[in-house]
């Protein structure tokens, strides 16, 4: 069953049933002024940072899960019969009330129709601004006159923390005001203080917000939230809806909330638009914008331009190829959706609280570069820098870094049993992905600080990080696991080995001599090479287990992930990795992905490991505590997926790589949206797996490091479009049965069209590449070949 359509052409998702299983959303604005929104206008905004400038409330976890919002009641002044601009929260019976939502890049409009009038509320955050645009278009294409009420709603935190607004009610009911003046709602928290713009995280400081609308007639406000819904009532049912006029009540102390009524009387075919602008700062600021963008003409304007800015990010690559699912989330959503967790990290969803995750976890943010890196490499390698300067002198890094609060050279040193071991070393991943990317390899010679003390080049962080892995080694010499290795759950004990880690190292090591070579650096890459032939005997003598590649030693030396084991026998990112690494050899890759398929793989995708853990101690393998067949406990964690793909891929079997591709591929499964429930346009976290009584559910959407690597593997590795310093290599690895594809790519500001074609049915092999139909050798176009419009042709065979 689907509940809605891609629209590629518009850069569209179509919800075209508004009962899906669960709220489905989508993000507006940035981190200047950010906001999600559902298909039921639900959602909430904020300013920087989702836990610290949160100003509309979003209760998590509440029933139904994502209300109140941002909501258009709309009210007939002569039955007294209301309903609301989305399907919820009043909740029209669907067999009358029509309702679509258009999720596009930055905006939501939702249309319905409810006897006889016909509505579209737009919302969305104009570019480089602070405030949001909703604005409600009301037609009556009726052959009466309606006299029409419409009332906005939304409700305001008193403080913008998210955990003092919603849990310290003894102090926090104390501290907001809301007054209405000139026809703007000015709403503020803790006013009597003075604003410290320049210390962001400080609660001691008065914030405010403000709210206006226009058109129709201003008939009444409400600022307090019990005065307009009613103490005993909730958001389907307002009492000053129902009763057709808000009370003009002004908020001091309890709750605050965002009410306005405007009038409207609609002739037969006539349409009026209510324009509500809500935004951040004090009386002055507000009547400043209203005067600049308060009216419709400023709105469409400005949707114009954002819509321009998405598209043209999402023009950096353009593709046609044989399935429909993979162009949708190629060409819109797998990129957007990477571009989103570039902006959010892990700190703002329906899910996610962004509380203790507001700022840039390590390992996450490196590695959501990777699916970024071609459409904005400039901010790419501003937050690599940042990334790169919470890197210890020691080599690990700080866990998280808060940009309102990071002073690299000044941090303090993380307490050594804080370190996670794997943070640095997805660097060797996504540093050499933005240099291929632009050509700038003088990136590797810029001088960073580090987090504590001192400073190196790029390079220089590189090599520290693998000898901060080098230096802490367990029993058998392979590199800790330490806190964790990039499976959370992990806990060998602080000296235990992650066989995953070792994998990384391996990775890191052979790019850091290939680096050092390019660079001229001879004697890293002697050091490096001898690192990675020690390093090579010890993965021999202790990682392989016959059938397929171990998972870990505890620090008392028991070994995880191997077939005598009962519980995680078979743990998925080893055998990718020892892959990926080029630590297997030919043999040990065929056992270990055929040890995949048998034990891991299903229709949704492959489990983390298998069989799920049951009885192994909470003390060594958290993920225990997780339902079987759930996350880190044997669920499809949706961020390992890729690497499988990676590993297919790297041994050329393109049938294979696509067929694991399309198992968790979101728009793959629009058609059985009831299954994963959650949106079909985006990535997820995990999914459960079949060990899981709700197999094939899917959860925690948007924001994961599924995003960027499948992205990444979509575009660099399944199409085989790479960038690499000297130019762009075409080395595709397809289904046998796909007959070619065509790319737009922007490269280095260049725009080539490339046409692969397959007319022998294989999956990997560039027999032949022209470009304006001169022969190139081999597979690697020069970067200075590679000029505005040219035309690539490569055949497959
Ligand atoms: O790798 C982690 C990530 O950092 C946060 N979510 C869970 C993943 C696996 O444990």
């Amino acid at each position: 069953m689907n509940y809605g359509t891609f629209d590629d052409a518009a850069r569209e998702y179509v919800i075209t049933r508004p009962d899906t299983p669960r709220a489905w959303s989508n993000y507006l604005g940035s981190r200047r002024y950010g906001a999600i929104i559902t298909n039921h206008a639900g959602g909430y905004s904020f300013t920087r940072s989702p836990a610290e400038g949160r100003f509309l409330r979003h209760r998590y976890n509440a029933v139904p899960m994502d209300l109140p919002g941002r909501q258009f009641y709309l009210r007939d002044r002569d039955s007294g019969d209301f309903w609301s601009a989305a399907w919820q929260p009043v909740g029209k019976p669907l067999d009358e009330f029509k309702s679509t939502t258009r999720f596009g890049p930055g905006y939501a409009v939702i249309e319905s129709a409810w006897r006889g009038i016909t509505s579209e509320a737009t919302y969305f955050v104009p570019l480089d601004q602070d405030f949001e645009y909703w604005r409600l278009r009301v037609t009556n294409p009726g052959s009466a006159t309606r006299k029409l009420s419409v009332f906005s709603y939304c409700e305001f935190t008193t403080e913008w923390n998210l955990i003092q607004d919603t849990l310290n009610l003894q102090y926090a009911q104390y501290i907001s005001d809301a007054v209405w003046r000139d026809g703007i709602i000015l709403a503020s928290s803790c006013k009597r203080l003075p604003e410290d713009p320049q210390n962001f995280a400080n609660h001691d400081q008065s914030r405010w917000w403000w709210m206006t609308q226009l058109g129709g007639t201003i008939a009444g406000f409400d600022c307090e939230r019990e005065k307009f819904l009613g103490v005993y009532r909730s958001y389907d049912r307002p009492e000053a809806v129902e009763r057709g006029a808000c009370g003009n009540h002004e908020h001091f102390s309890d709750n605050g909330c965002g009410a306005i009524q405007s009038d409207l009387e609609l002739a037969p075919g006539e349409s009026a638009d209510v324009l509500v602008l809500l935004g951040i700062g004090q009386g002055p600021k507000a009547k400043s914008v209203r005067a600049k963008f308060g009216h419709v003409a400023a709105c469409e304007r400005e949707l114009a331009k954002l819509k321009q800015h998405w598209h043209a990010l999402l023009d950096t690559m353009q593709v046609k190829t044989p399935d429909a699912d993979f162009d949708h989330m190629t060409n819109v959503w797998g990129a957007y959706n990477a571009l989103m967790t570039f902006e959010w990290s892990r700190s703002c969803s329906l899910v996610y609280t962004g509380d203790q995750r507001d700022g840039f976890g390590f390992r996450d943010t490196v590695q959501d570069f990777l699916g970024v890196t071609g459409m904005m490499p400039d901010a790419v390698r501003e937050r690599m820098v940042l990334m790169l300067s919470g890197q210890d002198s020691t080599g690990g890094a700080q866990p998280e870094i808060r940009p309102w609060s990071h002073a690299p050279g000044k941090m303090k040193p993380t307490p050594p049993h804080h370190y996670r071991s794997d943070d640095c070393l997805w660097f060797f991943n996504s540093v050499p992905a933005y240099v291929a990317e632009t050509g700038d390899v003088e990136f590797y010679n810029e001088v960073v600080p580090y987090a504590d003390k001192g400073k190196d080049t790029v390079f220089g962080h590189l090599r520290r990080a693998l000898e901060f892995n080098l230096t802490r080694t367990g029993r058998n010499g392979l590199p800790c696991g330490l806190l964790a290795d990039w499976n959370d759950c992990l806990k060998l004990g602080y000296k235990g080995e992650s066989v995953f880690v070792t994998f990384q190292v391996r990775y890191g090591l052979q790019v850091l001599a290939d680096l050092a070579a390019k660079l001229g650096k001879p004697k890293d890459q002697k050091w490096a090479l001898a690192e990675l032939a020690k390093l090579d005997k010890k993965i021999a003598k202790v990682c392989w287990d016959g059938g397929w590649f171990i998972w870990a030693i505890a620090e008392d030396g028991t070994v995880f992930g191997t077939k005598k084991a009962k519980e995680g026998k078979v743990y998925l990112n080893t055998q990718c990795w020892a892959i990926l690494s080029g630590a297997a050899t030919p043999e040990q890759t065929d056992k270990a992905l055929a040890a995949v398929k048998k034990h891991l793989s299903s229709e949704y995708g492959v489990a983390l490991c298998n069989p799920p853990f049951a009885k192994t101690p909470v003390k060594v393998m958290r993920a225990v505590l997780f339902n079987p067949g759930n996350k880190e406990n044997g669920g499809i964690f949706s961020h390992t997926q890729s690497w499988v793909v990676l590993a297919e891929i790297a041994r050329g079997n393109g049938d294979e790589a696509y067929r694991y591709y399309r198992a968790f591929m979101p728009a793959a499964q629009n058609d059985q949206a009831e299954i994963r429930e959650i949106e079909p346009y985006v990535h997820c976290q995990s999914t459960h797996a079949p060990a899981s009584k709700k197999y094939g559910r899917s959860r925690v959407p948007w924001l994961s490091g599924t995003a960027s690597w499948s992205h990444f593997t979509a575009t660099q590795h399944i199409l085989g479009i790479r960038p690499e310093i000297e130019g762009l290599r075409i080395d595709p690895c397809i289904p046998k049965s796909w007959p070619g594809f065509s790319v737009k790519r922007v490269f280095r500001g260049k725009t080539l069209h490339i046409e692969v074609k397959n007319p022998r049915g294989v999956s990997r092999g560039v027999k032949s590449l022209t470009l304006n139909g001169t022969p190139i050798a081999g597979n690697l176009l020069p970067a200075k070949l590679l000029k505005n419009g040219v035309t690539i042709v490569a055949e497959l065979g």
